[in-house]
């Protein structure tokens, strides 16, 4: 006799909410056990191997996502390459969406100046970047140092990141900084109501609380096609930190084509 499958309730009658958000339930018949917190690689039902060809250097998947910003690989990021990461993130951007490939300085130019607009009307101005700069040093640098005497240069150890996680991941991260596929796929099954695999702009505003609606501006801005859409595929390699070294590889090749 077959064994009788359990049926786990995933909606209770008097939380709406929860039928509004719905779970899935079907993951592992996708990904060999979805709840298990992954160290190093960050796959999804599609990827189940995590990011083709991304190099994990044996960092947890929260210390490749900040990788990007330690620019000299020295395993610390000073608030210098932190501010010109933001700078080279809003490069990558125009190179990505606004300039056609062989342009001209002109029309890269008219980009630049549309695309550094929007970023104002975000709060990317260089003011505000110094501000980010500022407020993620100083909330972030003291609970990654390896001592407990405060640094005034505010750096942040890639080592102790986990010590500094922050609630806008909603969860995708565990305390030490491992992935879990099944909290990245919730998501989107709770919040990706118009297309399975993707969320608009309206719905990442649902989603996010108030302190992670920056972060997860920035990264939509960054990642979204041409429809407006935020895919999981690009969620899940900002998780990785591949999404960052992809697009600065695409913006190198787009540089040499022109040259
Ligand atoms: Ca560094």
């Amino acid at each position: 006799m077959a064994a009788k499958e359990t049926v786990i309730a995933t909606v209770a009658e008097k939380a709406p909410v929860t039928s509004e958000r719905q779970i899935r339930d079907d993951l592992d018949t996708k990904l060999p056990k979805p709840y298990v917190p992954r160290a190093v690689v960050a796959p999804d039902t599609e990827n189940v191997n995590g990011t083709w060809g991304h190099k994990h250097n044996n960092m947890s998947v929260l210390q490749q996502h900040v990788a990007f910003f330690d620019q000299d690989d020295d395993g610390i990021i000073y608030p210098s390459e932190t501010y010109r990461g933001i700078y080279i993130y809003i490069y990558i951007y125009i190179y990505i969406c606004h300039v056609p490939a062989g342009s001209s300085i002109v029309s890269y130019m008219r980009s630049y100046f549309l695309v550094s607009s929007r970023f104002r009307i975000l709060g990317f101005n260089p003011v505000a970047s110094f501000i980010f700069m500022i407020l993620v040093h100083i909330t972030m640098s003291y609970a990654t140092l390896p001592s407990w005497l405060p640094s005034p240069y505010f750096p942040i150890y890639i080592q102790n990141i986990h010590k500094a996680k922050h609630g806008s991941d909603s969860a995708t991260y565990d305390t030490e900084g491992r992935y879990i596929p099944a909290n990245l796929e919730n998501i989107f099954s709770k919040y990706a109501h118009t297309m399975p695999d993707k969320l608009t702009l309206g719905e990442l505003w649902h989603m996010t609380q108030t302190a992670s609606k920056l972060e997860w501006g920035a990264l939509y801005l960054l990642a979204k096609d041409e429809e407006g859409y935020l895919s999981k595929e690009a969620v899940r390699r900002c998780f990785d930190g591949s999404l960052f070294q992809y697009c600065s590889k695409t913006h190198k090749a787009a540089t040499t084509k022109m040259e």
